[in-house]
């Protein structure tokens, strides 16, 4: 059986000095934003809520803010040649530019992770309208990546100054996605562990240790990974480092794609995966399948489940189990053209692991779509 706690009490001085109340959003840098946005809406059941652009006054950039549930998803393009955001895309491909915290001071938050070392990418930054203020400040991590904190507690308005509302008639429903469960990061060859540290020193998090580590998954694939958690529980992201294995590693093909580490996978949850996995599918989102076998053995392996397996096995969801519950997932195919950002769609029954009894499986599940594009 698996434990899974924090490696050491919440921090030296026993006081989270970065208190995180959740993610806020994530900002993509996309070819076509107004068309990523029709995708997450049609295919993801995600609802349109704001946009900013040359209506609002912007002229370099056009962003669609769309939300199921807790989940924010920023598209952003750029309007002309020769920006920020267009090399982004280039070196990039469509990827994850900002992952925002929600934090109750960005100026604390900026404050106490730059202090720390952290590299500032934006001081903190007052931000007004009709509706009230935010605060925002951002700090780099790994590769373009950028956090900004968020402080939205004097704030009423859709989602930040500088938007209006985005009211289209077409609002295909939800899909019963609720919350970022987790966000992964691939960094380089060997840099797991300085990043890891630096979400530790940096920004007070620490390692959720548990047999989860994926040091044992190296018999299938060639990739390390540790999970890191903020000090409530409510922001963690797994790392993932490149090994030397027989086969390619799927994290340096991403590597080689994203021409450099980036996020590799959002985890989102529901409170209904079968339901879930049955609207994406119909509205054409493609998920990685594993043999039939794996379902044959299920129930010696994680004991009883709610769930029938006749429903879980058309569907290909897959389920883990550790000493606190179980978990059943399910991974999209990558998104974009490059094998890059994919999606997971995670339902927690009282498991906070996150499926390695699923690595073997899933990994060989990667390996095909690897092979069958010729990257392996
Ligand atoms: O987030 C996780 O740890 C799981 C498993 O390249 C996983 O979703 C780990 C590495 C990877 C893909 C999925
Ligand atoms: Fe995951």
């Amino acid at each position: 059986m698996e434990t899974l706690e924090l490696l050491k009490p919440q921090s030296a001085e026993g006081i989270d000095f970065l208190p995180l109340n959740g993610t806020d959003y994530l900002e993509l840098y996309v070819g076509n934003a107004r068309q990523s946005a029709h995708y997450f809406q049609t295919a993801f059941g995600f609802q349109p809520v704001a946009h900013a652009g040359l209506s609002t006054g912007l002229r370099d950039r056009e962003s669609f803010m769309v939300q199921q549930d807790k989940i924010r998803l920023v598209l952003t393009s750029p309007l002309h040649g020769d920006t920020e955001i267009g090399r982004h895309i280039d070196r990039h491909g469509d990827g994850v530019r900002v992952v925002a915290l929600w934090v109750d001071d960005a100026t604390r938050a900026f404050d106490e992770t730059t202090k720390r070392g952290a590299k500032p990418f934006m001081p903190p930054t007052r931000e007004e309208d009709t509706h009230g203020y935010v605060v925002r400040s951002g700090i780099h991590t790994y590769g373009d990546t950028v956090h900004i904190f968020v402080e939205r507690g004097a704030y009423n308005g859709i989602f930040l100054p500088g938007y209006e509302a985005w009211n289209p008639t077409y609002r295909p429903a939800d899909a019963g996605l609720k919350y970022v469960d987790h966000m992964v990061g691939n960094v380089g060859w060997n840099e797991m562990n300085q990043w890891m540290q630096f979400y530790q020193d940096v920004m007070g998090f620490q390692q959720l240790v548990s047999f989860d580590d994926k040091d044992i998954s190296t018999e299938y694939t060639a990739l390390m990974s540790k999970v890191m958690s903020n000090g409530n529980g409510r922001v963690k992201f797994p790392i993932n480092e490149p090994a030397e294995g027989k086969k390619k590693s799927q994290i340096e093909e991403y590597l080689d794609f994203y021409g450099g580490p980036g996020v590799q996978h959002i985890a989102v949850a529901t409170d209904n995966i079968v339901e879930t996995v049955l609207t994406l599918r119909e509205r054409g989102v493609e998920f990685l399948t594993v043999p039939d076998t794996y379902y044959d053995n299920l129930l010696d392996r994680v004991g009883q489940i709610d769930e029938e397996i006749a429903t879980l096995r058309p569907l290909g969801v897959l389920v883990d189990r550790d000493d606190e519950g179980y978990l059943l997932q399910i991974f999209t195919k990558p998104i974009c053209p490059r094998p890059t950002l994919f999606f997971e769609i995670i339902q927690r029954k009282g498991a906070r692991s996150f499926g390695k009894g699923n690595f073997k499986a899933l990994f060989e599940a990667i390996e095909r779509e690897q092979a069958l594009r010729g990257t392996l």
